[in-house]
């Protein structure tokens, strides 16, 4: 088993297609021998499972306001970072990661009108020193990611029901679309905007040979 700590996360709209590469990605670094511990958020922890289940309930009556929101994904995060994505660092693996701070800063901070700074700011104290070296914004148009989800619900015969966040106006998700840009044009060196209206495979093609980059400079 080849030992080689990086933190990587997968960040973008709706239906980008974060979870699909992130399956190929696991088996073929898998394939080649490297340690590789797959997650996401919400969730990665039974806490940080307990609380997606409340975040993403679409139930209107369950009313949650922005603040308490925000909160809620940082207490997973702390959650998940101290239990489960620090023992995967030290222990010399690859930590692949669905959504990170990134999207706070951009749902909560940009969409719900928080503040992109201000989420930045309060998110510092529950990541302590984690953060990504490599983060993929998958980039799709918010109308074509949301179209993808509904497909793939039906097909899980979930009857297209929408979660709490997904059931947003396309404006919210036009909003979090022009967050990601944002981040990654402020963090050129950690982010890389990937066209994720391009086929499964030319997605795959372009970001695993960044990570393998990576991989070998750490080898040098
Ligand atoms: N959130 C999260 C916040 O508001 N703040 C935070 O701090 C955090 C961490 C999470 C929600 O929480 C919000 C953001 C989200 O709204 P989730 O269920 O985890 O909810 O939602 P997503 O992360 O958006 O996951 P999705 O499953 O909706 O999207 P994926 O994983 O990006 O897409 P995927 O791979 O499942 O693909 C969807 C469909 O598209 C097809 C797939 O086959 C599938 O059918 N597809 C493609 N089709 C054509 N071309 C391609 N290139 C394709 N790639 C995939």
């Amino acid at each position: 088993m080849v030992k080689t700590s990086l933190f990587v996360t997968f960040e973008g709209g709706e239906g980008a297609g974060k979870t699909t590469l992130m399956d190929r990605l696991q088996s073929t670094l898998k394939s080649k021998g490297f340690d590789v511990l797959r997650t996401r958020e919400p969730g990665g922890t039974s806490l940080g499972d307990k609380i997606r289940e409340i975040l993403l309930n679409p139930d209107p009556l369950l009313t949650i306001g922005p603040k308490a929101e925000l909160f809620l994904f940082l207490a997973q995060r702390a959650q998940h970072i101290e239990q489960v994505i620090q023992p995967a660092l030290s222990q010399g693996k690859i930590v692949l990661c669905d959504r990170f701070t990134d999207s706070s800063v951009v749902y909560q901070g940009k969409a719900r009108h928080l503040g992109m700074d201000f989420v930045q700011q309060l998110s510092a104290t529950a990541l302590g020193d984690i953060s990504p070296e490599l983060t993929f914004f998958l980039d799709v148009d918010p109308s074509v990611g949301l179209t993808r989800t509904r497909d793939t619900d039906k097909e899980n015969a979930l009857k297209g029901d929408q979660d709490r966040i997904e059931g947003e106006g396309l404006s919210f998700h036009q909003l979090v679309r022009e967050g990601f840009h944002h981040i990654a044009k402020d963090n050129p060196n950690r982010c890389t905007i990937i066209d994720a209206m391009q086929s499964k495979e030319q997605v795959f093609e372009q970001v695993y040979p960044l990570i393998l980059k990576v991989l070998e400079k750490k080898h040098d």
